[in-house]
């Protein structure tokens, strides 16, 4: 998927005056918090290209205020239509299809259908695996991790044969801490040889870090975009960045970019459910073009758009280097 074109990508050029590697969408936010009659909000979601158009998997918080997994469709990427009903999985272990909660969904194109990752209440927050071939049927794979865990992002493809899986071990509340590691996996069931890929440092990013949308690859490396969460006076503030992680062994860390590529500033990442937030989920990409579509949750309340060119954040990324 990463390599193939798309023509048809969301765009807005970069406002005149503007010298931001990343800039926002002039019509933020792009899904509004009641969008579907049953949400109180809508936020950090995945999205992807889908026979001509796009499909995703959104998060979206009920009015008793239950966490879970919907679907959508849209033409342009910019408007969607979304379920008013969770997705219903498939599972051949009932015990699998026990809800606690489910939220933060990835969507990658992965061999021959589309894996959604996102955090699943068992016991604690872990990092459920399902699949779709036709955003019709959703079948649930498994729960990769032992609990306490969030922030699963897989690679769009094997690596040296395996299947490899960023995550972030946490603990069950508002964790005040967090590393970014990577597992890998020959069947996307059974996971093992964990490395540490980077940890926490100072600045916006001096709480905890996590991966956000599925890994891009270039010639430079893996471009990773991942937030990072300051505890400030009036508790965390969600900002993202990015980094390069090497091609073959993703663990190791190229580069890394010292400030972030944003933080949240307007009224929409700063007044919501939970102000402050800025959370990268997916981005779609065109090769062709080195165009970039960035969705991102405000606030925990509302889905956004920001834009960007790929060797932007590359060459950003290398001239900022701060590992
Ligand atoms: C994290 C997750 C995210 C959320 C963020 C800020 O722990 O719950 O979904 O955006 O906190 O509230």
């Amino acid at each position: 998927m990463n390599s193939s074109a798309l023509p048809n990508i969301p765009w807005e050029d970069r406002p005149h005056g503007c010298s931001e590697v990343v800039w926002r969408y002039s019509r933020n936010p792009i899904i509004p918090r009641n969008l579907i009659p049953s949400s109180n909000s809508i936020f950090n979601s995945a999205v992807v290209p889908f026979n001509g158009r796009f499909a995703g998997v959104f998060r979206c918080d009920n009015k008793k205020r239950e966490m879970n997994l919907h679907r959508g469709f849209s033409e342009d990427g910019i408007q969607w239509h979304l379920d008013d009903t969770p997705i219903t999985w498939q599972c051949k272990d009932p015990e699998l299809a026990r809800f606690e909660y489910r939220y933060d969904p990835r969507v990658v194109w992965l061999e021959d259908r589309y894996y959604i990752t996102w955090c699943n209440g068992y016991h604690g927050p872990t990092i459920g695996i399902g699949y779709t071939f036709d955003f019709e049927t959703f079948y649930f794979l498994e729960n990769a991790f032992l609990p306490y865990n969030r922030n699963g992002v897989l690679f769009p493809r094997k690596i040296n044969g395996h299947y490899m899986m960023l995550s972030r071990p946490s603990d069950r509340g508002h964790t005040p801490f967090g590393d970014i590691f990577l597992s890998q996996s020959p069947d996307l069931i059974h996971w093992g040889q964990h490395r540490f890929v980077m940890r926490p440092k100072e600045g916006w990013q001096s709480t905890k870090i996590g991966a956000g949308p599925i890994p891009i690859e270039t010639s430079e490396g893996w471009l990773l975009f991942y937030h990072g969460v300051l505890t400030s006076c009036n508790g965390f503030v969600y900002s993202f960045g990015a980094a390069l992680l090497d091609l073959d062994q993703p663990w190791k860390v190229i580069a890394r970019g010292g400030p972030y590529l944003m933080s949240p500033q307007t009224l929409y990442e700063c007044v919501g459910d939970v102000p402050n937030v800025v959370f990268p989920c997916a981005t779609l990409y065109d090769p062709p073009t080195g165009r970039l579509a960035i969705y991102y949750g405000a606030a925990d309340t509302v889905v956004a758009l920001a834009f960007a060119y790929i060797d932007e954040v590359v060459d950003f990324v290398k001239s900022t280097n701060d590992l």
